[in-house]
């Protein structure tokens, strides 16, 4: 796969050197390339804002250097690209969204700063048949794109078949297809700060262990993912799910998980 980034901090992506993506990268999996929009500029003090139409505060960085730039960048080897964009205004990103950005060819990363880019640039690239996907990580806002990229550049790049040692250790987690949190796990030694290891887990009956570590993800997910509880297929869960999810104060009502009155 190929990935590149654009933006006026290339430092902020030194991160991607280390552990799975830098050893992708070393090993030639994932080519991810890190460009600086200045370098797109023309004037003598390389600037890529301007104030911004209609007033208001802060500063909108310029499509026209990012036009030159991103045509470079998109218009490279790879037949097929996506750009992305991150930008608090956009879909809320997600595994699923991970899982398709994994099975692209190129990715380039439009990394904005100050009040963000100039609209137009994702309309022009749009209109001419690049797909755009405008993702933000989260409801809260950062100062700029290229925290955003990193995170996405990880969880997509760690789904690039190869990259993790262990496949297996790709399904069985928070966010896979199960829709449950991840329950709770324990490492030696089985005593710790007068805190005991559930002793389930030393009882050798693989069963009881998947019972329990099922109950636990239901429970942890009832009280912290109560969204991730009413988005479940009722049909996916057994008559011992149905039983615990009562306890925890829900019913199946027109096929779907609702919150039993208190
Ligand atoms: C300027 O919070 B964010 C984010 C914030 C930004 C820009 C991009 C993303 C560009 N501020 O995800």
């Amino acid at each position: 796969m190929r990935i590149d980034v654009v933006t006026i901090f290339p430092d902020y992506l030194a991160a991607l050197d280390l552990s799975l993506v830098g050893k992708a990268r070393r090993t030639g999996l994932l080519d991810l390339r890190v460009h600086d929009l200045r370098d797109w500029t023309t004037d003598r003090h390389r600037t890529v804002d301007d104030t911004p139409f209609g007033g208001g505060a802060g500063m909108v960085m310029r499509p026209d250097i990012w036009g030159r730039a991103l045509d470079d960048v998109l218009g490279g080897p790879p037949a097929q690209s996506r750009l992305v964009v991150p930008t608090p205004s956009g879909e809320v990103f997600t595994q699923r969204h991970a899982e398709a950005l994994a099975g692209e060819e190129h990715l380039v990363f439009a990394c904005g700063r100050y009040e963000g880019i100039d609209a137009r640039v994702a309309e022009h690239y749009r209109a001419a048949g690049v797909p755009v996907s405008e993702l933000s990580i989260g409801d809260y806002v950062l100062n700029g794109g290229e925290v955003a990229a990193l995170v996405m550049i990880e969880a997509v790049a760690r789904l690039v078949p190869g990259m993790v040692g262990n496949p297996e250790s790709l399904v069985e987690e928070s966010h896979g297809a199960a829709g449950l949190l991840e329950y709770p796990v324990y490492t030696k030694p089985p005593e710790w700060a007068g805190l005991e290891v559930p002793e389930v887990l030393l009882s050798g009956h693989h069963g009881r262990v998947e019972r329990w570590r099922r109950d636990e993800a239901i429970t942890r997910t009832s009280a912290r993912r109560p969204d991730m509880i009413e988005a479940l297929d009722p049909a996916t869960l057994d008559k011992h799910d149905l039983r615990l999810l009562a306890e925890l104060g829900w019913a199946v009502a027109d096929g779907r998980l609702a919150r039993t009155p208190a």
